[in-house]
């Protein structure tokens, strides 16, 4: 696909629901007593391919444009699928499902697409072990056998909220109480929403404790746009000239909003209003005009902050003047592609001055670049942020896919080049 050049980006925008919320509304929701009701969720293909699962496991999940209706079973009423569990391309259904399905009463299989058969599942096989899963492999497909489990007590080794997530959902099955502790803050919401489902769960800093839990009450689930898709119209807005850009009904939970801070501290006008709560999670508008942005250093425990927007924030580090260095940002090389290798080797082919480092990678930007024929490597987000890219490149470019961005975003493009209109 050649990607349209806009000449003004000017408007507003209201991003598709917030990925991470979607998976976890339905997940919860189908474990749930009562019907939740979702609204503004993401139909994209990771969320969908949650749906899938749990329709597999007997839960009744009605889908209707943005508003989907779960019937729930309850904790103890999945039922065992027919066939292997297909997640896709979703590193979350896949994860989060291993914790629930370890706890179950009935045998089950998951597998996923290529990109999911390379990713690490042994972060979370190995301390559902711990508590007695019994999960053979640690790539995609893995067999689990369902049976008891007992609580942990268990120090993260990695700054994920997937692993925290998977051990969460085995504890609330697990006997006794099990006790995650964080090495930095992920995201949250997960305990947010199990919380005001009614689950016996406890935050304290960077430690969850979660006991035993009998029933989940179901709640509607009100799902704010994703803030990891409102970035990439935030770096256009912060780098296009005369750009003015507001992106309505964003999530902007804390442990999300790394983007922000980032893009402050590099000069970027941004501003947020009519901030809310919706369902325990912030929400606000948020607007950008274009500025000068200057290199900064981002690294430490933002880094679970904004970790699925470092390669649109690689963009914004390419517009600005001086050196940006991202750094303890290795767990990108395990998302849906090695996203510091992708990052590195697609922004080369602009001419644009970048170093891969084995945790990140420096930029130095604030010099002219031209288009190139782009590899996305299947990733969504390796697509749309080159879209970004190619808009102040010299000359044509070209994207090999641009369908992976269904997997978070499927109206992006439409979107994208409305704001040009
Ligand atoms: O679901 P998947 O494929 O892992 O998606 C990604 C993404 O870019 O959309 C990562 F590739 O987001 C993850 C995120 O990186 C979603 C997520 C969640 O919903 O819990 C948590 C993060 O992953 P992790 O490994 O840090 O827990």
């Amino acid at each position: 696909m050649v990607i349209k050049k806009i000449s003004k980006s000017n408007g507003s925008v209201k991003v598709p629901g917030d990925k991470s919320i979607s998976h976890r509304a339905v997940m919860l929701g189908s474990l749930a007593d009562g019907i939740t009701e979702i609204t503004g969720f993401l139909k994209g293909a990771d969320c969908l391919s949650t749906i899938d699962c749990f329709r597999k496991m007997g839960v009744d999940i009605n889908v209707n444009g943005e508003n989907v209706t779960v019937k729930g079973n309850g904790l103890k009423g999945l039922k065992k699928p027919q066939d292997m569990l297909y997640t896709g391309n979703s590193g979350t259904t896949t994860r989060l499902l291993c914790g629930i399905l370890s706890a179950q009463d009935f045998d089950t299989s998951i597998t996923g697409d290529a990109s999911i058969q390379k990713r690490p599942m042994g972060r979370v096989t190995k301390p559902l072990s711990l508590m007695g899963a019994k999960i053979e492999n640690e790539y995609c497909p893995l067999y689990i056998t369902g049976t008891k489990l007992h609580g942990i007590d268990y120090k993260m080794p990695v700054a994920s909220a997937q692993v925290k997530t998977a051990i969460i959902l085995a504890g609330l099955y697990a006997e006794g109480e099990t006790i995650v502790r964080e090495i930095e803050k992920s995201r949250d919401h997960t305990e947010l929403m199990l919380g005001a489902m009614g689950a016996d769960i406890d935050v304290n800093g960077l430690d969850i404790t979660v006991k035993t839990t009998k029933n989940l009450s179901a709640v509607n689930v009100d799902v704010p746009g994703d803030i990891s898709s409102a970035a990439f119209f935030m770096v256009l807005g912060a780098v296009m000239p005369n750009s003015e850009i507001t992106i309505t009904n964003v999530g902007v939970n804390p442990t999300r909003t790394g983007i922000i801070d980032v893009l402050k501290d590099m000069g970027a006008d941004i501003t947020l209003e009519n901030m809310r709560t919706s369902a325990g999670e912030s929400v606000a508008d948020i607007t950008v005009r274009s500025s000068s942005l200057k290199g900064t250093t981002i690294g430490g425990d933002i880094i679970p902050r904004l970790i699925d927007e470092l390669p649109v924030i690689a963009v914004a580090a390419v517009f600005a003047d001086g050196e940006t260095v991202i750094k303890d940002a290795q767990e990108l090389k395990v998302k849906e592609t090695n996203r510091i290798r992708a990052v590195v080797d697609e922004f080369t082919k602009c001419g644009i001055d970048i170093t891969e480092t084995d945790d990140g990678m420096i930029i130095n930007g604030g010099k002219a670049i031209h288009g190139a024929d782009f590899k996305t490597y299947g990733d969504h987000r390796m697509a749309m942020s080159l879209t970004v890219l190619a808009q102040l490149a010299d000359g044509e470019s070209t994207l090999d896919d641009s369908d992976c961005a269904c997997v978070s975003y499927p109206t992006f493009f439409d979107d994208f080049y409305k704001l040009g209109e």
